[in-house]
C-alpha cells in the first residue's frame, strides 16, 4: 500500500487544491489531506475552520483522510509511515519553494520522496490569496472556490466592507 500526503495551509481550500487532491487520490491508495497549523503564520480561517472546508469539499473520495498538524511535515510522515508528499506546482514562481522544502524534507528524512503534479491549465493563476483579495472586495469568487467556503468567505468578510 503506497501512502500520500497532500500537506498545505489550504487557507481556504480551492478549486486548484480540490483538482490536485482528486488526482492524487486516483495515483495512490491512500492520501492523507493534512491542514498545517504554523504558529508563526498568519492564517485568515482558523484551524477548524479550514479543516471543516476541506473535509467538506473532499468528502466524496473515499481513500482520502483529512487530519491536521502542527509541527515539522517529515515528523507526521515518520509516524504515519508515509513515503510521498504531494505538491502542486502552478508557474515557475512555485518553483525555487517546492525545490527547497522538496530537498530539505529529503536531507531531513531520507526516504520522503515529493511528487509534483502540475496545476489543472484553468487554476493556473489560482491561489487562496487571490481568493481572499476578489472576496475582501465582494467580488465573485464561485468560479474559484465551492459554494460552501464561497458562504465561509463572504461571513469572514462582511464586516470589512
Ligand atoms: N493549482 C495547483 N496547485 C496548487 C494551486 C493551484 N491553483 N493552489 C495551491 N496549490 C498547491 C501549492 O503549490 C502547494 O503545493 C499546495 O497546493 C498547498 O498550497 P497552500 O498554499 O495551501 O499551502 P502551503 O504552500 O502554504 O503549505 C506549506 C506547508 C504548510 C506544507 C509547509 O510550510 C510545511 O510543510 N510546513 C510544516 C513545517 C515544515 O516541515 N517545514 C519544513 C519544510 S522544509
Amino acid at each position: 500500500m503506497v501512502r500520500a500526503i497532500y500537506p498545505g495551509s489550504f487557507d481556504p481550500i480551492t478549486y486548484g487544491h480540490i483538482d490536485i487532491a482528486k488526482r492524487a487520490a486516483e495515483l495512490f491508495d491512500e492520501l492523507y489531506v493534512v491542514v498545517m497549523e504554523n504558529k508563526r503564520k498568519n492564517y485568515t480561517f482558523t484551524i477548524e475552520e479550514r479543516v471543516e472546508m476541506v473535509k467538506e469539499c473532499l468528502k466524496d473520495l473515499p481513500n482520502v483522510r483529512v487530519d491536521t498538524f502542527s509541527g515539522l511535515l517529515v515528523e507526521y510522515t515518520t509516524k504515519n509511515n508515509i513515503n510521498v508528499v504531494i505538491r502542486g506546482l502552478r508557474a515557475v514562481t512555485d518553483f525555487e519553494y517546492e525545490l527547497q522544502m522538496a530537498l530539505a524534507n529529503k536531507e531531513i528524512c531520507n526516504g520522503v520522496e515529493t511528487v509534483f503534479l502540475m496545476t489543472d491549465k484553468n487554476y493556473s493563476f489560482l491561489s487562496s490569496s487571490l481568493v481572499k483579495e476578489v472576496a475582501s472586495f465582494g467580488g465573485q469568487v464561485s468560479q474559484w472556490v465551492p459554494e460552501f467556503v464561497e458562504r465561509k468567505l463572504r461571513e469572514k468578510f462582511k464586516n470589512l466592507r
